[in-house]
């Protein structure tokens, strides 16, 4: 990707574990990359399809001026945040923060933190098959479009289909959502157990009925197996109701685990179940 560069950005701000840091201030410098696509704004040369590193760095010295924190850990994190949040074109961010001052009584020439945060696509499957179904499909939808750091989301046809797994119970309805977000893995699972149990979910029966079902699919090609985060969803190959409506959004999309598209999953699943 296209990556703009703001080197060694002076800003006097107060952020210290000790309290004299935050009263009387000191000078920080910050590294900025911004990571996008210049390509429409380098063909042209209009400055509303790029982002202004003028607008940035102003946003910046308001941001670290305005806010204290103690370690330069989170006024980097919260910093790198606001920026994604504030500046929709650019899709990653490489911020180092220096402390050339900090109160270590040593010489050295700074301390710093350098992290990267960006959006990160992620897809969901979303079901219900208990009281009104499409409310519930429609509420947790509504929880997540109104997530400051969820975006571009977009949700498949809703289908519906004969419980799968053995469990006697009703027809379900059945859904997949694509987005981005700044959350990870773990945090995007305890937002979407949150909106689970908002819509009144109760865990009695594994693979039971529920009000409302918001399993990850895919986080990028993020791969785990703990107990509490499986990613990609290890049964999907087997789900037509998951894989139906992932068709719709991501027919492309190669499981990082076994390496097969959506499509060739779904081919592969054929006219079983
Ligand atoms: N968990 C692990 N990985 C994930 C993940 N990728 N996304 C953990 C979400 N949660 C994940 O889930 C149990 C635990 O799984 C959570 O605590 C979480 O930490 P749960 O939602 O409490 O229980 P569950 O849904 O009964 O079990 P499970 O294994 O998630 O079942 P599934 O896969 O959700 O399948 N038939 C049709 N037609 N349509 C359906 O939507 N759904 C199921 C349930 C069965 N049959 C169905 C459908
Ligand atoms: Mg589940």
């Amino acid at each position: 990707m296209d990556e703009i560069h703001i080197k060694n950005l002076e800003i006097y701000a107060g952020h210290g574990v000790y309290e004299k840091e935050n009263r009387n201030g000191q000078l920080f410098v910050t590294d900025i990359i911004l990571y996008a696509n210049l390509r429409e704004a380098g063909r042209s040369d209009e400055l509303a399809l790029s982002t202004s590193y003028g607008d940035v760095s102003r946003f910046v010295n308001r941001y670290l001026r305005e806010h204290t924190f103690r370690l330069i850990e989170a006024a980097a994190e919260h910093l790198a945040r606001e920026l994604l949040l504030a500046f929709p074109l650019v899709e990653k961010v490489s911020l180092e923060l220096k402390k050339p001052d900090a109160p270590i009584g040593l010489p050295f020439s700074y301390v710093s933190v350098k992290i990267e945060r960006g959006w990160k696509r992620a897809y969901l499957g979303i079901g219900s098959n208990m009281g009104n179904k499409r409310e519930f499909l429609d509420f947790g939808l509504q929880e997540i479009r109104n997530h400051r750091e969820i975006k571009d989301v977009r949700c498949s046809q809703i289908i519906r289909t004969a419980p799968y797994g053995g469990v006697e119970q009703d027809d379900f309805l059945n859904g997949a959502v694509a987005l981005k977000t700044l959350l990870s893995p773990y945090e995007l699972l305890a937002f979407l157990q949150e909106t689970e149990k908002k819509a009144g979910r109760e865990r009695k029966i594994h693979w039971g009925p529920r009000t409302l079902d918001l399993d990850i699919l895919f986080y990028q090609d993020f791969v785990s197996d703990d107990e509490k985060l499986t990613v990609p969803h290890p049964d999907m190959a087997n789900r037509r109701f998951v894989l139906e409506p992932l068709m719709e959004l991501c027919p492309g999309y190669r499981n990082p685990v076994n390496g097969k598209s959506v499509r060739e999953m779904l081919t592969e699943l054929g006219s079983n179940i």
